[in-house]
């Protein structure tokens, strides 16, 4: 009869490591040691095979969790022939015993160093710690002689068919002498390296591997391994050793890469899954990912996101998009763009790479404005008088002070046009998408008259019924949320703009009046702004402007 099992984390030595792939889901048969997930730390990789075979019936870990020694994975139903050989992992009292089958060299516990190896001077010997008695080949050696390491800085990658694990420095010091080359396999206690320790004067060389306990590399063997497991060396009780599995170590059609060749690659923001790897059964190496980044800075045919050619002509390329198969993690749903998100996308692309900028906040106090805009609604009442028409009002005021805010500059960057025009693009949100129709002249139009204008160009955005002439000629525009809510943003400017006003939802607030708080409608305001044209003084001094022409209702009606 097929009993639920629990399928459990092996020993890896009473650190918690977090998972970074699942390899399996609920529904999935499983052969005994078929992997089903992989932990990464920072100095090893490992694959948690099933201890039986059988089929998932239920995840009990995600990408991301931490997981230690005895920790449930997944219960699976085994098959009725499972073996009787332990299916759970061992009990925590058990550790020591070997796991039923899987490897996880133990990070920190990697190297063989001496007995307080880290404040070690003179000649140290680095030596293989318990790998579990089987020759292992080297597949990286990341030092040379003459190099200056930090203490657990990795020195070298060894590669088996289970696991991948570094080997730390014992200890912070110069590589004197290397012992093993790639290629070399090596095993429990061989001497790989001599260093010379940080502490200056020379001290006895540390002992080696053999003659000195080792820490315990606290991982687990199959069961075959198992009684080698148990085997003490240099006199001390061994924990299991790691074991090693090639032909399962990367399953499907993940990158085959050490720990540190993928720290590496994350530094870089490389996604490993994109570089071809030129080492041993298409291992990637360090190599492979400077030579990926090189030819991707050099090549200049990456995509920008959103489509827009970012830095084309202008020498700026951008790493291709991470590629992840997020039905890995889930279910999902696909959804092709639209055509105006897709036309957004690639100007806000383009404009957020292109143009440096940066965001001025400041405080309008609207209390004033908003009484008098509640009447003007209530003598209006077939028009919808909002809190933006003012702000229409007092940006082309502010662009009348500030002419440098009414202005385009060129693709060279070297000429600069001001315009002697008036039009505000507003923002509009439409089930489709983001667009953004142009209120023409608006200085020569009253507060009634742009409400009115408003509410029409906001009707036939949602429409659907604007024309390419609708959305042109814009001067500066404004991005308002304060119809939903939030505190600030940056909103990003519409090029061939140079600055864009966002407005946020207006809340009541204490305000000091030089004797007492008083409760002040306050308006908070983001201007956005082209650096290369405007500077931050001339930022604020707008943004200053704009808040009291907003305070004083009597400036904006002049
Ligand atoms: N503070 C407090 N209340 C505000 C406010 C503010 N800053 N701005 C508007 N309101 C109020 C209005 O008075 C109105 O209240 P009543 O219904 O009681 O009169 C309510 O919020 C809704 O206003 P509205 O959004 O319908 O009208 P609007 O004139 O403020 O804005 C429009 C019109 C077209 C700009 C807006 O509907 C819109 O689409 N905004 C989104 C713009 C956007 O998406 N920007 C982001 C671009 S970047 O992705």
């Amino acid at each position: 009869m097929a009993d639920v099992k629990e399928a459990r984390v092996p020993d890896i030595g009473g650190k918690p490591v977090p998972i970074i792939e699942i390899l399996v889901k609920v529904g999935d048969t499983v052969e005994k040691d078929q992997s089903l997930l992989t932990l990464e730390s920072d100095k090893a990789t490992m694959e948690v095979p099933a201890p039986f075979a059988g089929v998932i019936k239920e995840l009990k870990v995600k990408v991301g969790d931490e997981v230690n020694d005895n920790d449930v994975i997944a219960l699976v139903e085994a098959a009725g022939d499972a073996p009787a050989a332990k299916a759970d992992a061992p009990k925590q009292e058990e550790k020591a015993a070997p796991a039923p089958a899987a490897a996880a060299p133990a990070p920190a516990a990697a190297a063989a160093p001496a007995p307080s190896a880290s404040k070690a001077s003179g000649p140290l010997n680095v030596n293989v710690p318990d790998i579990g008695g089987k020759p292992v080949p080297i597949i990286e050696v990341m030092v040379k002689v003459g190099d200056t390491v930090e203490k657990d800085q990795s020195l070298m990658t060894l590669e088996s068919d289970k696991a991948t694990m570094d080997i730390p420095a014992p200890a912070a010091g110069v590589i004197k002498e290397l012992k093993v080359k790639v290629g070399d396999e090596v095993n429990d206690g061989d001497l790989i390296a001599i260093m010379e320790g940080e502490g200056g004067e020379a001290a006895p060389a540390a002992a080696p591997q053999a003659a000195a306990p080792a820490p315990a590399p606290a991982a687990a063997a199959p069961a075959p391994a198992a009684t080698k497991a148990d085997v003490p060396v240099g006199g001390a009780p061994r924990t299991p050793p790691v074991s090693f599995d090639a032909s399962v170590i990367m399953p499907g059609n993940a990158p085959y890469a050490s720990p540190a060749i993928r720290a590496f690659a994350r530094e870089l923001g490389v996604d490993v899954a994109q570089v071809k790897g030129s080492g041993r059964g298409g291992r990637i190496q360090r190599e492979d990912i400077s030579g990926y980044v090189k030819n991707v800075m050099t090549s200049g045919a990456v995509p920008s996101a959103g489509g827009a050619a970012a830095g084309g002509g202008n020498g700026l390329s951008l790493l291709p998009w991470p590629k992840v198969d997020f039905s890995k993690f889930g279910e999902i749903e696909e959804k092709p763009l639209g055509r105006i998100p897709k036309i957004s996308a690639a100007n806000l692309a383009r404009n957020w790479a292109m143009i440096p900028h940066v965001t001025q906040f400041e405080d309008a106090d609207i209390t004033e404005l908003e009484a008098f805009r509640k009447k003007l609604g209530e003598e209006n009442k077939d028009l919808k008088v909002t809190p933006l028409v003012f702000q229409i009002k007092a940006v082309v005021a502010a662009l009348k002070k500030f002419p440098t805010f009414n202005a385009s500059l060129d693709a060279a960057g070297e000429t600069l046009t001001l315009k002697k025009y008036f039009n505000v693009g507003i923002a509009v949100d439409t089930p489709d998408g983001l667009v953004v129709p142009v209120i023409r002249d608006a200085d020569k139009k009253g507060l009634l008259e742009l409400a009115a204008e408003l509410g029409e160009i906001s009707k036939k955005a949602r429409d659907k019924k604007l024309t390419a002439a609708d959305m042109s000629g814009g001067c500066f525009s404004i991005s308002s949320l304060g119809g939903i809510g939030g505190t600030a943003f940056t909103p990003i400017v519409n090029a061939p703009e140079v600055a864009i006003l966002g407005v946020s939802k207006a809340a009541m607030k204490p305000v000091w009046n030089g004797k007492e708080f008083v409760p002040r409608l306050m308006l908070p305001l983001s201007l956005s702004y082209d650096h290369r044209v405007i500077d931050g003084a001339l930022a604020a001094r707008f943004a200053v402007y704009l808040a009291q022409q907003l305070g004083d209702i009597r400036r904006l009606l002049l």
